[in-house]
């Protein structure tokens, strides 16, 4: 138990950090926003963020990965290491800090996606992601994340009728529903490879029944307790 827990959290400081993942138009953005609120409300100190970005530079980055539309096409190892600098930049200018000053951390998004987008849907090697995300977070993983389970047809539809995605796709969007049944398979894969850390949760329901799942899920962590315990 202690043995992975080390290896899970590495030798960042005493914050905790939560991840949410999971394929396009599951609500992850929202389901965080409303999970700090809660926390905030309890007195714990939180930090939101977001992958790729949370910095001017890394944020630069994501603009670039995300829209890049210059005439060739972008290569996996390219996207690959792009993700991977943008999360330094990120680990180094505001989740370490964060954590370090024992903050909660909350990130939509992190690993995980680069192991469902560049390893099970581009096809990168998975032990090249594995060292490379390490390398890039410094060692820290998160302690506990949220895997918002949606079939991509439903996130889909629901992309299309949110007003600020609209009519705009970016090029992960552009991609077809293949690629996005291989990233949501991988994302189950993951959580059933690491259960301690990893939980599902079904967002193909109202957004209230999947935030109090979210802090039900958060209650009944150990590692979260002893967090606050130390608070
Ligand atoms: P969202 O903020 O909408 O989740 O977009 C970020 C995109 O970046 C997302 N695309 N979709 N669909 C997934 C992609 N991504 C990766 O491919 N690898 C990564 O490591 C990360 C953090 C994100």
């Amino acid at each position: 138990m202690e043995n992975s827990k080390k290896s899970r959290r590495g030798a960042a400081g005493p914050g905790f950090f939560i991840t949410f993942e999971g394929p396009e138009g599951a609500g992850k953005s929202s389901q965080l926003r409303q999970l700090a609120a809660a926390l905030q409300e309890r007195g714990v100190r939180c930090v939101c963020t977001r992958e790729p970005g949370g910095t001017p530079l890394a944020e630069a980055i994501r603009a670039v990965v995300k829209e890049f539309n210059g005439g060739e096409p972008v290569a996996p190892e390219t996207e690959l290491l792009l993700m991977e600098a943008a999360r330094a930049q990120h680990v180094a200018e505001v989740i370490h800090p964060a954590l370090e000053a024992g903050m909660t951390v909350l990130c939509d998004r992190f690993g995980d996606s680069t192991s469902a987008y560049q390893g099970a849907a581009r096809g990168i090697d998975r032990e090249i992601i594995a060292r490379i995300n390490r390398f890039a977070s410094r060692g820290r993983g998160p302690d506990l994340t949220f895997v918002l389970d949606i079939p991509p047809e439903v996130g889909f539809r629901r992309n299309a009728v949110r007003s600020e995605t609209r009519g705009k796709f970016d090029r992960f969007e552009r991609e077809d529903m293949e690629f996005h049944r291989k990233v949501r398979r991988a994302f189950l894969d993951l959580a059933a490879s690491e259960p301690d850390r990893i939980k599902v949760i079904d967002a193909d329901r109202p957004a209230g029944e999947v935030h109090a799942e979210v802090l039900r899920r958060l209650a009944a962590s150990p590692d979260f307790a002893v967090y606050l315990e130390k608070l």
